[in-house]
């Protein structure tokens, strides 16, 4: 087999600035050893998120230019709306300026005090709007999704029966709606198959409660159908896409992932009431409904990245690159959740760092070790992000994984730089003993993994 080549050539060129390991670390001790406080420009290859990171086609930026800019009725509006009815089948539309924005309207209006929310895993800002409606945010992944070391095919499915008896005993008027994330993000990147999406359905159906997609990364999702799942190999990626969002009464998308931008989002939705509701918010906080918080030119630009990431040659190198650095990692022995999702590797770090306990950040420990000796920056997923203190004892409460996020920009970084990222990687696991834990300093009430600030334990 051939190798699998970028299924584009480059045009135009950002430059990326090299530091010394000295300057590093400087620039990570005035950042409180958080790297989200790091300057970008400080950092050499950027592997932070995926989020609003791509890299935008000549015809999205040609796209940028045919904006219209018209406040109502926009012409870019018009080419959105019916590039996102044809993969969602859904009636109502509302662009919003991100993902979170979609959650927001959503859950003000959905949410509030004695309500739960189901999903397979929440990402954070969407826990996060939940419980800022007064909300609970439930996760209840599978148990093979919970074990890195396990292999599967769909690690990001829900626990069907787990829904079930949740609903009973929380009671079906105390569940708005139930969520799905495709891909599970917060679950290291896999995906939920097709099964389970018309399962989930089913259960919450059988109560009448509406399901969501939390769609961020519907298309790679897709494609991991595609590959992986019986009867799917010879339907388009855009069927497939299609059929997921069938089974859905809703979803919230952030364009910034698999639409190929830098900025947006989306609410779409069947039920007009509801719809109308999100307007009336969106109208208030975001904008008139035929622009929501974005340009025109946003517009087209997520139209046309709709577009694009459904061509299977980008995703085939999509989702293999991914792989590629993954299996790097494992032939060196590095712990990562297995198989490698869609849009990052999740490095293991309580295996990487079984020295240092989960209340001295494991990964954080791991984030900051290859900033300094690479210029490479990560996000830890663990203690940092989802711990809590115990409201009686004031105990750090740990989710049950520690992991550090190798998020990959869409179409930005070549082989060559994914070739770097492992050799820094494997490094500093030759040397792993050495590493130490970290305390926190200062943080936030909410969020806090933002704007943290920490010390190495010595
Ligand atoms: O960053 P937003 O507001 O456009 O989207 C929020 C959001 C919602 N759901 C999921 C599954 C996400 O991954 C997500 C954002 N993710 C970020 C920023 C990330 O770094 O993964």
């Amino acid at each position: 087999m051939k190798t699998i080549i970028e299924p584009f050539r480059i045009k135009s060129v950002e430059p990326i600035r090299f530091t010394t390991r000295e300057e590093r670390e400087k620039i990570l001790k005035d950042a409180g050893f958080n790297p989200f406080l790091i300057h970008a420009d400080d950092v050499l290859i950027d592997l932070l998120t995926d989020s609003g990171t791509s890299a935008m086609s000549s015809k999205q930026w040609s796209g940028i230019m045919d904006g219209d800019e018209s406040y109502a009725g926009s012409r870019s509006f018009y080419r959105f709306e019916e590039m996102v009815k044809k993969i969602t089948g859904m009636e109502f539309i509302i662009p919003t300026h991100q993902g979170r924005a979609a959650e927001r309207i959503i859950f003000s209006i959905a949410g509030g005090p004695g309500k739960y929310f189901p999903n397979n895993t929440h990402f954070d800002t969407t826990r996060a709007n939940i419980e800022f409606s007064g909300a609970e945010a439930v996760d209840l992944l599978n148990e093979t999704g919970k074990h890195p070391e396990i292999r599967a095919d769909f690690k990001g499915d829900m626990n069907v029966e787990a829904l079930d008896k949740f609903i009973q005993e929380t009671g079906k008027e105390n569940i708005p709606l139930v969520m799905l994330t495709v891909t599970n993000n917060s679950g290291g990147g896999q995906p939920v198959s097709m099964k389970n999406i018309r399962e989930v359905k089913e259960v919450a159906s059988k109560y009448g409660i509406p399901l969501f997609l939390d769609a961020c990364r519907f298309a790679e999702n897709a494609y991991f159908i595609k590959i992986r799942e019986e009867g799917y190999k010879d339907k388009s990626i855009l069927e497939i896409c299609q059929e997921m969002f069938s089974y859905a009464d809703g979803a919230t998308m952030s364009a910034k992932k698999d639409a190929l931008v830098n900025i947006g989002g989306f609410l779409a939705l069947r039920n007009s009431d509801l719809a109308m509701s999100c307007r009336n918010l969106l109208i208030v906080t975001e904008g008139f409904p035929t622009y929501g918080g974005l340009a025109g030119r946003d517009l087209e630009a997520v139209a046309q990245g709709l577009e694009e990431v459904m061509d299977e040659n980008y995703l085939h190198y999509r989702i293999r690159s991914t792989e590629y650095l993954g299996e790097k990692m494992l032939s060196a022995g590095i712990p990562i959740i297995e198989p490698p999702g869609g849009h990052a590797i999740y490095i293991d770090a309580k295996r990487f760092l079984p020295h240092i306990p989960p209340h001295q950040f494991p990964g954080q420990s791991i984030v900051c070790e290859i900033y300094l000796d690479g210029g490479v920056r990560a996000v830890e997923i663990g203690s940092v992000m989802f711990g809590k203190y115990d409201k009686v004892t004031g105990k750090l409460k740990s989710p049950a994984m520690e992991l550090v996020r190798l998020a990959i920009p869409r179409r930005v970084y070549t082989q060559s730089h994914i070739d770097y990222v492992a050799e820094v990687l494997i490094e500093a696991y030759e040397y792993k003993e050495k590493l130490k834990g970290y305390e926190i300093t200062y943080e936030a009430p909410m969020l806090r993994h933002f704007t943290a600030r920490f010390k190495q334990i010595n």
